[in-house]
């Protein structure tokens, strides 16, 4: 990027409009894909078209012609892209001058075409054949221990992919089963479960039109999950209240216009999302929402002793949950003064706050990874349970709790498997179904696999796509721990720095994506997936594969299977040839997949069971729990008075390690990622200005400062942040993450709360 094209400044229209149009275009344009295959993008999220990769969010009932925005245009236009990396690219770019690429110029050269296995002598990729790759891998995996492998997971992956993926790995013998789950809403999965008895969402998107206030906590729609603006401009435009909590003001949170709206594009309208807004420190989320339950105590108490009405809904607690004087005690016990401090935001707008959650009757909480990303993780989503219980927003229509999920089939994934700690009735229905022993010994997450890495304990890694290297914190740590294993397999679309770690044993192995014609025994193939609301629903590709090489994932795994198993009893070649046999398996297994081919005829799928969306809770008690914090997500003993809480944050166009370009348009970022976001004050009393440069240093946990874990040269751009808090994006400030910093409940990397020092480049 040219450095006249850098700027920052300050972004004040609305969330799409005529800003996401043009960035849709610039994207086709750039990555050279065909307008047939621009095209495509049209049958996106259509009843017979494919699912959009680029998130989670549901579809609605009544699609609109285009239910596409303008990220899910760059994910899709991603894939088709007409660029190409051949086995003559790889000829002349050996690996060590790859290394010196950045993340963006490795992906931009274009879709993965041949299968390649990776020569050590001349520090190249080189075509192998399809058959020959399978036999060498099946003979490595041969003889080394099961246990000694871990099978990552990136949630691209379809629900047959997926399956077939964890029964190989399952009857070869392991459960390691690092996920990219694990560094997003494991603290989800753990901290509902043990709540509400299902690591899932409850509401759906009916509840939206029903709901009178939606709280949206450490998340960013207009970024991440565009189109959930067009619901909550619905929300808004009926009246329904929206408040948001985090440290940055996300401007997608504000103000949207709709780019599906004439009125909105033609005469320049928008919709005001939200216009209350606490900005909490980082880290603080915990501290405010138990200053937001005392707050409500308090007034409950002081309404039953005036006889006015109550504040909390005693009758439900009552009957529904259970843990209710355990939380209460952990609150009492709590000072106003640590609170505020905890929180960054003063004892007054936590009142405030409570008062606008206690105004209204039905509630939904909307979290990401604000939430999740810290060292309480899982105790953060379950305060953000406990708030709902207190007044019965739970089991309800209009009320419930909407994790935003991360890629699109993250959540399909581990319905069918990708876990690695399987119950024992998922354990015994596989085996009755096969005729197969699986593994009882809980695996590897990802932040486990890596350690294990490190070790020496695991010795081979198979990726089914993502980029894990990259997307794991700590490379000091993770890139030296993979680079020493024997054998690696990433099943792919497109480079990325992962596979540059190669080293003995290495293969690269181009798979079909989800916007591509998948063509089996059986003919042309739908795949499926689940959306963030447990919708489960059909995908089909429709365009020419980018190359005719291209395997798709479920042959690719068969194909895997077939040649470390020879003894198998499974059918892998008929399960690969016709996709249909796969689902009656996944039925056959997981009860709640029943009628699996059949329910997903319907236009839009079928929902997955959801007890507790219906007020059953399948914990350990059969009540809902209230589960008190006992972890915080930042300990300060030790760490000098002059250090920040830093978060590591996406720009507008990336896609986790992917960057599509280098605007972060809501921020105001034009051109470049090497910014770090600080509040006018933090840089005040650091005497900084903006277009300041600084060195920013992680703090160990003795409060020094890590020499090697630093991210020099970024250039301070002050904005609306809270105290004590700065961001800066991911994969680039990786840099400063400890592998040793997690939520110990999900092993989910604290990936939003690294204390740090800055200090200015002179
Ligand atoms: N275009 C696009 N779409 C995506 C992705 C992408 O990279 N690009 N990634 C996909 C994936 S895998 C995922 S998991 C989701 C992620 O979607 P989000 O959950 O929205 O993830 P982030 O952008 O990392 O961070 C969200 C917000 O957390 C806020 N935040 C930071 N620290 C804190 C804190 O301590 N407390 C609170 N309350 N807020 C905090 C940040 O200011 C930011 O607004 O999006 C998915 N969709
Ligand atoms: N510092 C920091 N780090 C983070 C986060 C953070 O907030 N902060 N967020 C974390 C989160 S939420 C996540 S989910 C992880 C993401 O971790 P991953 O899922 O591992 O990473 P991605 O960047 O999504 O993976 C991109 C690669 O996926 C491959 N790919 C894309 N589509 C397909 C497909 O259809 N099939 C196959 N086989 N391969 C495909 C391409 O080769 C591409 O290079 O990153 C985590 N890392
Ligand atoms: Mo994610």
């Amino acid at each position: 990027m040219k450095e006249n094209k850098q700027r920052l400044s300050h972004y004040d229209g609305a969330a799409g409009g005529w800003g996401a149009v043009i960035a849709c275009a610039t994207q086709v344009i750039s990555q050279k894909a065909p307008v047939r295959d621009t095209i495509a993008l049209f049958k996106m999220n259509q009843v017979k078209g494919f699912d959009c990769p680029g998130c989670a969010w549901p579809d609605p009932d009544h699609r609109s012609p285009m239910e596409l925005c303008e990220n899910g245009v760059k994910a899709v236009s991603w894939e088709t892209t007409s660029k190409k990396v051949t086995p003559e690219f790889f000829a002349a770019h050996p690996v060590q001058a790859l290394w010196k690429q950045s993340d963006y110029e490795l992906e931009q050269h274009g879709r993965l075409t041949h299968p390649m296995k990776y020569d050590i002598t001349t520090d190249t990729w080189q075509p192998i054949d399809w058959e020959t790759a399978f036999n060498e891998i099946g003979k490595t995996l041969r003889q080394l221990q099961p246990e000694q492998v871990e099978f990552y997971t990136s949630g691209r992956t379809s629900n047959e992919a997926a399956f077939l993926y964890q029964l190989f790995a399952r009857e070869y013998g392991t459960n390691n089963f690092p996920d990219c789950s694990n560094m997003c809403h494991s603290p989800t999965g753990k901290g509902l479960g043990e709540s509400i008895g299902i690591g899932k969402g409850t509401v759906e998107l009916s509840d939206f039109e029903a709901a009178d206030l939606v709280i949206c906590v450490g998340h960013n729609p207009g970024t991440n999950h565009p189109r959930m603006l067009a619901t909550l401009r619905e929300v808004a435009r009926r009246g329904g209240k929206i408040i948001s909590v985090n440290p940055l003001r996300e401007r997608g949170l504000e103000r949207f216009s709709f780019p599906q709206s004439p009125t909105d594009m033609l005469l320049g309208g928008s919709t005001e999302i939200s216009n209350d807004h606490f900005q909490i420190r980082i880290g603080g989320d915990a501290w405010f929402f138990r200053g937001v339950m005392k707050a409500m105590i308090e007034h409950d108490d002081e309404s039953q002793k005036n006889g006015t009405p109550e504040i909390i809904d005693h009758g439900f607690i009552a009957a529904q949950t259970l843990g209710y004087e355990a939380l209460r005690e952990s609150i009492d016990a709590l000072e106003w003064s640590q609170i505020e401090s905890g929180a960054g935001v003063t004892r007054e707008e936590i009142v405030h706050f409570a008062e606008i959650y206690t105004a209204h009757q039905k509630v939904i909480v909307c979290y990401g990874l604000g939430i999740t990303q810290h060292r309480n993780g899982t105790q953060n989503v379950q305060q953000l349970i406990n708030l709902l219980l207190l007044r019965g927003n739970m089991g309800r229509e209009g009320a419930g709790i909407c994790p935003l999920r991360g890629h699109s089939n993250v959540q399909g994934d581990r319905s069918v498997g990708i876990n690695e700690e399987p119950s024992e009735d998922f354990n015994l229905s596989l085996e009755k179904h096969f005729g197969i022993k699986v593994p009882r010994k809980h695996g590897h997450s990802s932040v486990d696999s890596i350690r294990a890495f490190e070790r020496g304990d695991s010795r081979a890694l198979i990726c089914m796509g993502g980029n894990l290297a990259v997307a794991m914190p700590d490379p000091l740590r993770t890139f030296p721990a993979i680079r020493k294993l024997e054998l690696q397999v990433h099943v792919a679309t497109k480079l990325n720095r992962s596979h540059l770690l190669a080293a003995k044993n290495s293969y690269l192995l181009p798979a079909l994506g989800r916007t591509e014609r998948d063509i089996q025994q059986a003919g042309i193939q739908s795949v499926t997936v689940e959306d963030s609301m447990s919708m489960v629903h059909a995908s089909t590709g429709s365009l020419k594969p980018a190359s005719p090489w291209l395997m798709s994932e479920p042959a690719i795994v068969a194909g895997l299977a077939k040649a470390t198993l020879p003894q198998s009893p499974i059918n892998w070649k008929a399960l690969s040839g016709d996709y249909r046999l796969i689902r009656n398996a996944i039925e056959a297994v997981i009860p709640e997949f029943y009628d699996y081919n059949q329910r997903i005829e319907a236009p839009g799928g079928f929902r997955l069971d959801n007890p507790a969306s219906r007020g059953e809770y399948r914990t350990a008690t059969g009540k809902a729990m209230f589960i008190p914090c006992t972890t915080e997500a930042i300990d300060d003993q030790g760490l000098p008075p002059e250090h920040l809480v830093l978060a590591t944050i996406r720009s507008h166009d990336q896609y986790n390690t992917t960057i599509y370009g280098m605007n972060d348009r809501y921020r105001g970022v034009t051109g470049r990622r090497d910014v770090v976001f600080l509040s006018v004050n933090e840089a005040r009393v650091r005497g900084l200005k903006q277009g300041d440069v600084v060195n920013v240093a992680a703090l160990n946990e003795k409060g020094e400062i890590s020499e090697e874990r630093t991210l020099p040269d970024q250039t301070v751009h002050i904005v609306s942040m809270a105290v004590g808090s700065i961001a800066a994006y991911l994969p680039e400030a990786n840099i400063l993450l400890s592998l040793d910093a997690v939520d110990e409940q999900s092993m989910t990397p604290a990936y939003k709360s690294v204390p740090v020092l800055i200090t200015r480049k002179n």
